[in-house]
C-alpha cells in the first residue's frame, strides 16, 4: 500500500496539467538558465583554499573551504610521488598527505604532523656532530652555485629580478669565485673565510624564496618544506640542521637565525637584501 501511494504521488507531480510541447520548451529554457548561472555565480570558481582543502558552497551559496576527502585525490601510479610524514607514515602523494592533515586539524596529532620528506619513509642515519658542521659548508656553496647558474641561464629575466641580477653579477664576475665542483670540506671552509662576502647574498636570497606564506621574516615548517623535503633523503643532516637553526625554539626560523646558521655575521644580516 505504501508503494502504491508513493507511485501515485510521483505521477501527479510530473503530470500536472502539462501538454508535451510546453514541457519541452520549459525544460529547454531552464537548462540554459542553469548553465549561465553556474558560470556566472559559482562562488567556488575564484575561491582559493589551502592545500588539503577544497571549496564547497553551503545552503546560502557561500563558498567555504572544507577538508578534502583523501580518497578523492588523483590516483598515483608507482611510488615517485610518495611523501613521508613526520609521523613516519608513507602517504601516496602530497594531496593524500595534506587531506589527512586537514582532517586532524585542531588536534595535537594534526599540529605535530608535517611533510617530512619526498619519497617513501626509510631509515635515515642519525647525523653526528662532525657531519652537522659540514652541512652548512656544502649548503652555502650550493646556494651560491644555484644563483650563478640561474644568472647564466636567465635570458628572459624570468628566473631573477633585475635587482637580484645586479647582486649575482658581482659574484659571477669575481675572479676569485670558487667554481662549482666537488670540493673538499677544507677548501670550502677556506673559501668561506677568504670570500665571505660572496656568500651573504645567496643566504639571504634563499630565505626570501622560502618566506612567502606569508612574507613576514619568519619561516614556518611548511615554508621550509620546498627546500628540506627533497634534501632529506640525500642529506641525512638536513633535519638536525634546520632544527638547530631555530635557536630560540619557537618553531619559526627568523632571518637572523637563518643567517647565523649559515655562518653569516650579525652585522651582515640585512632584510633589505631580500629583494
Ligand atoms: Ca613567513
Ligand atoms: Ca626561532
Amino acid at each position: 500500500q505504501l508503494q502504491l501511494r508513493l507511485f501515485s504521488f510521483t505521477l501527479s507531480e510530473t503530470d500536472v496539467g502539462a501538454n508535451p510541447v510546453q514541457v519541452e520548451i520549459g525544460e529547454f529554457d531552464e537548462a540554459i538558465e542553469v548553465v549561465e548561472d553556474v558560470v556566472a555565480e559559482n562562488p567556488c570558481l575564484n575561491y582559493h583554499c589551502k592545500k588539503g582543502k577544497v571549496c564547497e558552497v553551503d545552503e546560502s551559496n557561500t563558498p567555504m573551504c572544507v577538508c578534502q576527502d583523501p580518497s578523492t585525490c588523483p590516483e598515483v601510479e608507482g611510488d615517485f610521488e610518495h611523501i613521508c610524514g613526520t609521523d613516519n607514515k608513507t602517504y601516496e602523494s602530497s594531496c593524500h598527505f595534506f587531506a589527512t592533515k586537514c582532517t586532524l586539524e585542531g588536534t595535537k596529532k594534526g599540529h605535530k604532523l608535517h611533510l617530512d620528506y619526498i619519497g617513501s619513509c626509510k631509515f635515515i642515519e642519525p647525523c653526528v656532530d662532525s657531519e652537522l658542521k659540514e652541512f652548512p659548508l656544502r649548503m652555502r656553496d650550493w646556494l651560491k652555485n644555484v644563483l650563478v647558474t640561474l644568472y647564466e641561464r636567465d635570458e628572459d629575466n624570468n628566473l631573477l629580478t633585475e635587482k637580484q641580477k645586479l647582486r649575482v653579477k658581482k659574484i659571477y664576475e669575481n675572479e676569485k669565485r670558487l667554481q662549482a665542483g666537488d670540493h673538499s670540506l677544507d677548501l670550502l671552509a677556506h673559501d668561506f673565510e677568504k670570500n665571505y662576502n660572496m656568500y651573504i647574498f645567496p643566504v639571504h636570497w634563499q630565505f626570501g624564496q622560502l618566506d612567502q606564506h606569508p612574507v613576514d621574516g619568519y619561516l614556518t615548517h611548511t615554508e621550509l618544506a620546498p627546500l628540506r623535503a627533497p634534501l632529506i633523503p640525500m642529506e641525512h643532516c638536513t633535519t638536525r640542521f634546520f632544527e638547530q637553526c631555530d635557536a630560540d625554539g619557537d618553531k619559526y626560523i627568523a632571518l637572523e637565525e637563518w643567517a647565523t646558521c649559515f655562518g653569516i655575521k650579525d652585522q651582515d644580516v640585512d632584510k633589505d637584501l631580500i629583494i
